[in-house]
């Protein structure tokens, strides 16, 4: 996947492009990620890219024709090009398998205001981060590569990824790793019994637990099976 950002901030990227798991993916050339530097395409000599809203208001706004020749200067004919804001649907795990099917994409960091609405005309999908305002779009650009970099195949085991919280919909069931017992607090049996069935059993049974109990929410937009029902209405009971 290779992945153009528009930002006024490149060096923001710095760091998090050469640490832990996205360093490898790049180093794996799974993915390839280029910085523009958007006043490179500002249309003046003092390398401008905001305005004066028309009509009045308060701040600025990032003005349509430096991103618009920055799109089109980077856009291939199997292009998405994403901006980030408040004003997308909120990014969740099936979201984010989608996008890493894309060949290309360009992600447009935001600033002041907002943009001309001229932008959006050129953009095919606008995603939040969550439901609340940050002082520019740099942060959820990482956001996005950081959630798609484990998502190309060949970055991190399929199997994690497979046994991920929220792929299934489903909350993860608990983990435990050595030592078995610590000032009395142990590790559940079941773990510790070597019997495989029974524990495959009990992660399902804590996974929907786990959910019912932390994300409710997620449990409604989910297709429960007969069988998960009655789990769950075993832990309501309770
Ligand atoms: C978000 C968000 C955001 C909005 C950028 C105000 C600067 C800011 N972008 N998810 N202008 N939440 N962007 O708060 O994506």
């Amino acid at each position: 996947m290779i992945i153009d950002i528009i930002t006024i901030f490149p060096e923001m990227f710095t760091s998090f492009l050469s640490t832990s798991i996205v360093k490898r993916a790049i180093e794996l050339e799974q993915i390839t990620v280029n910085l523009h530097q958007l006043r490179d395409y500002s249309h003046n000599k003092h390398r401008n890219i905001d305005d004066t809203p028309y009509g009045g208001g308060v701040g600025m706004l990032m003005t349509f024709p430096p991103i618009y020749d920055a799109i089109m200067s980077l856009k291939k004919e199997n292009t998405k090009v994403i901006y980030l804001s408040p004003q997308g649907p909120i990014l969740n795990q099936g979201m984010a398998f989608d996008l890493a099917k894309n060949e290309h994409l360009i992600l447009l960091c935001g600033h002041y205001e907002g943009v001309d609405n001229r932008v959006l005309e050129l953009v095919d999908y606008e995603i939040s981060i969550g439901d609340y305002i940050l002082t520019g779009g740099e942060l959820p650009v990482m956001i996005l590569i950081d959630v798609l970099a484990r998502l190309v195949p060949g970055v991190i085991l399929e199997e994690s990824v497979v046994e991920d919280s929220l792929t299934d919909g489903l909350l993860k069931y608990p983990q435990y790793t050595k030592p078995r017992s610590y000032k009395g607090y142990d590790v559940p049996d079941v773990l510790l019994s070597g019997h495989h069935e029974e524990i495959a059993k009990w992660r399902k049974k804590m996974s929907l637990i786990t959910t019912y109990e932390k994300r409710p929410d997620l449990l409604e937009k989910k297709d429960l099976t007969e069988e998960e029902l009655l789990i769950v209405k075993s832990v309501k009971e309770k």
